[in-house]
């Protein structure tokens, strides 16, 4: 079962003793820029971490951004991060704010703002069962 479980990166689950994992492995969720999308999937795949890229946007800006999910073993889990570290870069972004509602006579003035939009907003959640069917 350890054997197993030790490389889930390039793992088969052709052994009936390790599918399903269920313990050691972790689900990392990366909230990143568009335009770092490609260069994280690609360094992570060079590296043979399984990935999936969802197309997401954020609450605030309302601008599209990428979502990845990888499921990796608590082990890689630092190792992932790094990768995500490398490849992620923060950015100033200008956000013209939305005028209030106005009442007759008031006046607004729209100034844009700046607002600096992470590297990578991660979370990383325990996995109860994990299994390709
Ligand atoms: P957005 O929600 O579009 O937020 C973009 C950036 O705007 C944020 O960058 C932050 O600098 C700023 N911001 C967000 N909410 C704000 C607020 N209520 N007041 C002032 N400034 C605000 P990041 O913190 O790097 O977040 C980048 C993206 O990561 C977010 O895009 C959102 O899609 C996601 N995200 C961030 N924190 C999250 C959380 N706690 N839960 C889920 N998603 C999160």
């Amino acid at each position: 079962m350890a054997r197993s479980l030790a490389r889930l990166r390039g793992i088969t689950l052709t052994d009936p003793a390790c599918s399903p994992i269920l313990r050691h492995v972790k689900l990392i969720v990366a909230i990143i820029h568009n335009e770092d999308a490609g260069a994280l999937v690609d360094a992570l795949l060079e590296k043979e971490f399984r990935a999936t890229r969802l197309h997401s946007s954020g609450g605030f800006l309302k601008q599209s951004n990428a979502t990845i999910l990888l499921v990796v073993e608590e082990a890689d889990v630092e190792e992932v991060m790094g990768i995500v570290r490398a490849n992620c870069v923060s950015r100033t972004q200008v956000v013209n704010p939305m005028p209030p509602i106005m009442e007759p006579g008031e006046f607004f003035m729209p100034y844009p703002l700046e607002v600096e939009v992470g590297g990578a907003t991660v979370m990383v959640l325990p996995v109860e069962r994990f299994e390709r069917l």
